[in-house]
Order: C-alpha cells, then sequence, then structure tokens
C-alpha cells in the first residue's frame, strides 16, 4: 500500500521494551491498529545482523497493508534489504547526505536533532522530518542529550523549517504541553512499549493530540 508520512502519533520499537521480535511484532499490530501512524525499529541494545534483519522484515510484513510507513534507525543496509518506507539517524551517524545518496530520493530520512545548533545546520533538502528530543527525562535512551524541557522546544519549533515530531519522556501526563508548542507530532517508546494494555495506552495518547489540536 502507498505509505504515507504522518508524524501524529510515532511508535519507535525497543526489542527489549516490547518483550523481543514477538513482543515487537504484537505491539506494532495493536498500535497501528488503533491509530498509531509511523513506526521505527530501533534498539539501544547490539543485535546481531540477522536479528535487525528478521525483525525489520517481520515488522515490514506486519504493515504491508497499512499506510503507515517503517523506518529503520541508523541500519541502511537492513533499510534496503527489507525495502523499508525509511531511516531515522542521530548526529554521530552516517551524514545525512550519504543516507539520501544510499537510499535514493523516494524513501524517508529522519535526522536527531537536540539542540539549536543542530537545528540550524539541518540540511532540509534531503531530510523529511527532525526528531527533537529528549523534551523530559528518559530511560529509554542511555546516551540521551540534555533534557529540552517544553520552552526550549518551543524555540526550536519556532526556528525549524520542515515537519517535526518530539521525542523523549513523553506520555500521558505531559503530551498536551508538548502539542502546545505546534509541533507536527509526538514519537514515544515506554508510553506505548511495555504497555500492559496496547491499544489502551494508544487510544489514550491519541485521544489527548485530538483534543490538544482542536484547542490549538
Ligand atoms: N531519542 C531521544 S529520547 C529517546 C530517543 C530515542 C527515547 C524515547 O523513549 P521514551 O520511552 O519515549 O522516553
Ligand atoms: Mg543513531
Amino acid at each position: 500500500m502507498q505509505k504515507r508520512l504522518d508524524l501524529t502519533l510515532y511508535l519507535v520499537l525497543d526489542p527489549v521494551l516490547c518483550g523481543g521480535l514477538t513482543g515487537m511484532i504484537e505491539t506494532t499490530r495493536m498500535a497501528v491498529a488503533n491509530g498509531v501512524t509511523a513506526v521505527q525499529l530501533r534498539s539501544e541494545h547490539p543485535l546481531e545482523r540477522s536479528e535487525w534483519y528478521n525483525a525489520a522484515l517481520a515488522l515490514k510484513e506486519v504493515l504491508a497493508d497499512t499506510t503507515v510507513p517503517l523506518l529503520i534507525n541508523d541500519q541502511v543496509d537492513v533499510a534496503l534489504a527489507v525495502q523499508a518506507d525509511g531511516v531515522h539517524v542521530g548526529q554521530s551517524d552516517l551524514p545525512v547526505k550519504i543516507v539520501r545518496q544510499l537510499i535514493g530520493s523516494e524513501r524517508i530520512v529522519g535526522l536527531s536533532v537536540s539542540n539549536t545548533a543542530q537545528m540550524q545546520a539541518v540540511p532540509w533538502s534531503q531530510v523529511d522530518y527532525v526528531g527533537i528530543g529528549p523534551i523530559f527525562p528518559t530511560t529509554s535512551k542511555g546516551d540521551a542529550a540534555p533534557v529540552l524541557g517544553v520552552e526550549h522546544l518551543q524555540s526550536l519549533v519556532q526556528v525549524k523549517q520542515g515537519p517535526a515530531v518530539a521525542i523523549g519522556g513523553i506520555n500521558s501526563s505531559n503530551i498536551v504541553q508538548v502539542l502546545q508548542t505546534g509541533i507536527e507530532g509526538v514519537a514515544v517508546i515506554s508510553a506505548i512499549c511495555g504497555q500492559a494494555n496496547i491499544q489502551q495506552a494508544t487510544l489514550q495518547l491519541l485521544q489527548q493530540i485530538k483534543q490538544a489540536r482542536m484547542q490549538f
């Protein structure tokens, strides 16, 4: 199915937090059935190449009949191997220009941004969106940059020149403040991955997004 980049509610998968490959697949199935709009495969812990490949392939299949794109964190070769819809890179990964050359003009490229200097340096002609974070403290990323807070997020949203998603410690207690900055969407790991009721967690976040959008 034709994919659509919609940053509204972006699920970032973590194999440990989601309960392994089976957990990631089940979480994705349930979250997408309930309205998650984008999915990224990411792993904080080293995975075998075959594990990256098998997970990406399985997720690609889960999303096959949906408009929800699958992005792969960092691993350009894995993204190409399974014909994923895009790649998300950080500031210390391959340069965006090279990632774009490798994956071509049709796929999605996302870039992480953690401060004003990085935002000013974003090569928007090569990037489809940026991920801004961490907004709040998070235990899901070991080497996370300093917490930005909502005020700093607001200033980054004001200077950005393309779509963005906020990430880091976002959950149902703070999602509304994040959306009040006018950002296009939010990305979450632990607010969905590992939650006892994936459906309920997803629906609650989406309900809050809907309400926030009606206000702003
Ligand atoms: N990048 C910045 S914070 C973060 C990433 C991948 C982790 C987000 O995880 P959580 O559980 O939503 O705080
Ligand atoms: Mg990275």
